[in-house]
């Protein structure tokens, strides 16, 4: 009864008549974990399960149901969706840029292979579907200041272009089929939970160390600019697009973005708490990346369709990373 009532009460969502049950894979990712208790919050404990092929921590298993879910094998993903009655599906499961460029098949097998398991699934029990897709997505060809909802897409990432078969899918499936699919392009995503294998990650790694040791060694130039966002607006994105009715929507795919900065603008904002951290450059492979993606990100369309506003600029971000990532180094 108590737990009836919790839901119903954290339940705010018009025109639905129950709770939708969300099934997330890749949930030990960077943003699974936070995902799942922002949608649990609105949803409900019980009706937000995180899966992943890995062990969870103990804090993840006591949150709420986690499961496992292996993205590779289809039979096992019925299952679930049947055991569990799974209405969205958000598909979280990827490599990311600068580590999928050191295993390419393993990044094809999970980021396409992957792609085509969750695509049908979605299609045969008529599930809405998310997939996140990035500025990774574009390419040295594409406008890089601003880069609009439509234009070129040639990336020169195994990430970016299974980045953009997923886009190119979920569009095929909805106009073929009527399938729910939805995709954002986020810009880096800054949380305190370390990302592994972005190239945008030097923006949580500079905390980290900053905290820690006092310095920070950044593989990007000081002028490298970027597009990014803070975790809690990247989770309000998702959850208002996944709300978004059906009608409202002009396209599948749409950018999205809170700021654009550069790593030594980004220390000058920081040395508001720490006025004598040092740090130096030392650029590797992923300069080459950065320097194929966007630097603005035109993300009007979404502003327009769905209404979309973040919440946390710069002097922000670094005022919560400061915070949060203190707190968990502690
Ligand atoms: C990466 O750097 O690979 C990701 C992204 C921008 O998609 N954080």
């Amino acid at each position: 009864q108590k737990t009836l009532l919790t839901n119903l009460r954290a339940y705010s969502v018009k025109n639905l008549q129950k709770p939708p049950k969300i099934l997330i894979t890749g949930g030990l990712g960077q943003l699974g974990v936070e995902c799942a208790k922002y949608l649990r919050q609105k949803y409900g404990q019980q009706n937000v399960i995180l899966s992943d092929i890995i062990k969870p921590t103990l804090d993840v298993a006591n949150d709420g149901p986690y499961i496992f879910a292996d993205i590779l094998d289809f039979k096992g993903l019925q299952k679930i969706v049947v055991d569990h009655r799974v209405d969205w599906l958000i598909h979280f499961s990827a490599l990311l840029s600068a580590i999928g460029e050191q295993n390419v098949p393993l990044a094809v097998r999970v980021n396409i292979e992957g792609m085509h398991n969750v695509i049908e699934l979605a299609k045969q029990y008529k599930l809405r579907i998310f997939v996140p897709s990035t500025i990774g997505a574009f390419g040295p060809d594409s406008p890089r200041n601003p880069t609009p909802n439509i234009t070129v897409q040639r990336p020169r990432t195994i990430y970016g272009v299974s980045k953009v078969h997923a886009e190119l899918l979920g569009e095929y499936y909805y106009h073929k089929f009527g399938l729910d699919f939805r995709c954002l392009r986020f810009p880096g995503v800054i949380s305190s939970d370390p990302p592994g294998g972005g190239t945008t990650d030097y923006a949580i790694a500079i905390f980290h160390d900053v905290l820690r040791k006092g310095h920070y060694q950044c593989y990007l130039k000081p002028d490298t600019r970027l597009p990014m966002m803070h975790v809690r607006d990247a989770l309000k994105a998702l959850s208002e697009f996944l709300e978004a009715p059906n009608e409202i929507l002009n396209r599948r795919c749409y950018n999205v973005t809170s700021m654009s900065f550069t790593p030594e603008e980004l220390a000058d904002k920081m040395t508001k708490y720490i006025p004598d951290f040092k740090i130096t450059y030392m650029p590797d492979a992923r300069q080459e990346i950065a320097d194929s993606w966007p630097q603005v990100f035109d993300d009007s369309e979404a502003r327009r369709d769905w209404n979309w506003n973040p919440k946390v600029d710069l002097d922000n971000l670094v005022e919560l990373m400061m915070r949060e990532v203190k707190d968990k180094i502690a």
